[in-house]
């Protein structure tokens, strides 16, 4: 079953992944089980066919699609929405990048954590940054990159942060394929995750130490 999810994503079959994600769910497989073993890992497969140029961009978009139909059946199932919310999260892709699927991931495992996720959406400038900072008042802003030529717009974000004088109250998670701990030390951030479960568990680790 599983298998047939994963070839949907590859395909970009979106029916089929959208029947394949809901019979999963029917017959009691783990929802996290069904997104890393049948969705990431076709995206990632997606990215290796792309690179080898086996793919190219209508490939890679009709598989963002599929991913995307999949999520939206997933997302309650990994989303718990009784209990209080133990913080506040704001979300975007920085300016210039529109890959928005391991943002939303993070989003999606952020609120099963029981985090207020506030979406920004992608190709976001620093000033929609500042001024979600400013409503929302969240305990962590998450700053996504998939394209080594919009890296820099994380530290631009950061550096416009600081100009504005919001650093200092604003915790800043970082990730995204080409992001590591190096360059999140580099650019100033407060935290670095390679993925959707590790940014949720730092998070909460860091709210357990304030
Ligand atoms: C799907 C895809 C697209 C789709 C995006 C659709 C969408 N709605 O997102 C489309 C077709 C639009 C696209 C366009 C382009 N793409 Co593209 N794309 C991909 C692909 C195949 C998959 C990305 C993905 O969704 N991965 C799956 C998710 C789950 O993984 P993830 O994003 O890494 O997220 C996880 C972690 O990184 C982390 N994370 C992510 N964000 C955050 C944020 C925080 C705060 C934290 C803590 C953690 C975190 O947690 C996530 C979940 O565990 C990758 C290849 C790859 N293997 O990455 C190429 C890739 C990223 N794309 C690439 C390129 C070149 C492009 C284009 C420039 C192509 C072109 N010539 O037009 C354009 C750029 C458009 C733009 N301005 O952004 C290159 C980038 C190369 C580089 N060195 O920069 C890649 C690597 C492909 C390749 N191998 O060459 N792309």
């Amino acid at each position: 079953m599983l298998t047939s999810i994963y070839d949907g994503v590859i395909k970009g079959d979106l029916q089929s992944v959208k029947e394949g994600v809901a019979q999963a769910l029917t017959a009691g497989y783990d929802p996290s089980d069904i997104l890393t073993t049948a969705m990431t890992s076709a995206m990632e497969e997606v990215g290796r066919r792309f690179e080898n140029e086996e793919y190219y961009i209508p490939e890679m978009l009709i598989a963002a699609r599929a991913m995307h139909g999949g999520m939206e059946i997933l997302r309650p199932h990994l989303a718990k929405t009784d209990a209080e919310p133990v913080g506040k999260v704001v979300l975007g892709t920085v300016k210039g990048d529109l890959h928005d699927i391991g943002k939303n991931l993070v989003g999606m495992i952020m609120e099963g954590a029981g985090f207020d996720v506030v979406d920004l959406g992608v190709d976001i400038y620093p000033e929609k940054f500042i001024e979600a900072i400013r409503q929302h008042r969240p305990d962590f802003v998450g700053l996504s990159a998939l394209l080594t030529t919009t890296m820099p717009a994380m530290r631009t974000t950061i550096d416009k942060f600081k100009d504005v004088g919001i650093r200092s109250q604003t915790v800043v998670m970082v990730g995204g394929a080409p992001i590591n701990q190096a360059f999140a030390d580099e650019i100033g951030a407060d935290i670095y995750a390679p993925n959707a479960a590790s940014a949720a568990r730092k998070a909460i680790e860091m709210l357990r130490r304030t």
